[in-house]
């Protein structure tokens, strides 16, 4: 949980400029106290602040992000839209992945993508190479996107309607598990160079996601990574995860995946709860 991560609303920018409508007329209503959100982040660093206080914080900001979820969330099931939120330590491959995703999957349905990132617009320009429309959230020190920020990125996004969004999280196995964005499924990346102990090491990760992609796979013949033992630990944390063998480099395993958000995409588009709809095949392959 991040109450010390110090994420000032200040800093946080959307394609390099302050979130649009922050004089508080926003057009997603969210009620905003953003003063008092700021005023969190330096209360959660004060020397000597009480347990209990830093428990009620904890349980604020969490409630505070929860309601801008539940709007993030209908704004997506109104518009027929499938929200996927992307996970993982940095550099395991996310922008990478959606990238060769975007054009391999194809101008239907349409995709466009949130970027997250403390610093820099590397990953917004990679994925707008690819044609498709990408809006650069940078969190300043904060170590996760949380759903408001999200809400913001939306206005600029204009996401097409029966399309699919993409969120790439910061890189950071930790706070982004508690963080719900709205997004009808969490897919954590881990790659085979972390080793194969992270299911273990960060179980709320794990726990919170549906799909688990276990990607650079192309790299196997050259480490001691165990495939089967690093499953294992992910079933351990999570009996429900579905788990997919992926490189983005190479290709090999993509399909699947194209076929488990085209699946996604059309329970979404039918109007069915989606939680747990890989739950009945979950597991190894
Ligand atoms: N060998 C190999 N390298 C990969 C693969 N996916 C990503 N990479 C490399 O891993 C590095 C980090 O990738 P990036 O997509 O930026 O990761 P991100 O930080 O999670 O977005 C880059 O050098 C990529 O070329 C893969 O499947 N196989
Ligand atoms: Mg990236
Ligand atoms: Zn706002
Ligand atoms: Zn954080």
């Amino acid at each position: 949980m991040c109450s010390v991560c110090g994420c000032g609303h200040g800093e946080v920018k959307i394609d390099g400029k302050e979130p649009r409508n922050h004089s508080h007329d926003h057009s997603h209503d969210h009620s905003h106290d953003h003063e008092g959100e700021s005023e969190i982040g330096v209360y959660s660093h004060a020397p000597g602040l009480a347990q209990k206080r830093m428990v009620q914080i904890e349980q604020d900001i969490l409630a505070k992000n929860n309601s801008y979820a539940a709007q993030n969330s209908n704004l997506f099931s109104k518009q027929g839209i499938l929200a996927l939120n992307l996970v993982s330590s940095p550099g395991s491959g996310k922008t990478s992945l959606l990238a060769r995703t975007i054009r391999e999957l194809g101008k239907k349905p349409v995709i466009s993508v949130i970027e997250g990132d403390q610093q820099t617009a590397n990953d917004a320009q990679r994925i707008r190479e690819t044609g498709a429309k990408a809006v650069q959230v940078n969190t300043g020190k904060g170590c996760h996107l949380d759903a408001h920020m999200i809400g913001h990125a939306l206005e600029e996004l204009a996401p097409h309607d029966g399309g699919i969004v993409f969120i790439e999280n910061v890189g950071n196995l930790v706070c982004p598990a508690g963080f719900d964005l709205g997004e009808a499924h969490k897919v954590v990346i881990l790659s085979v160079t972390e080793g194969e102990d992270k299911p273990i090491k960060y179980p709320d990760m794990f726990h919170a996601s549906d799909l688990m992609l276990l990607n650079k796979i192309d790299l196997l013949p050259h480490l001691e990574f165990e495939v089967e033992r690093c499953i294992d630990y992910a079933l351990r944390v999570n009996p429900a995860i579905k788990i997919l063998k992926v490189s983005a480099t190479s290709g090999e395993g993509m399909e699947q995946w194209y076929e488990w958000v085209r699946t996604a995409h059309k329970m979404v588009l039918s109007g069915h709860p989606t939680a747990d709809i890989y739950s009945k095949t979950g597991g190894k392959e």
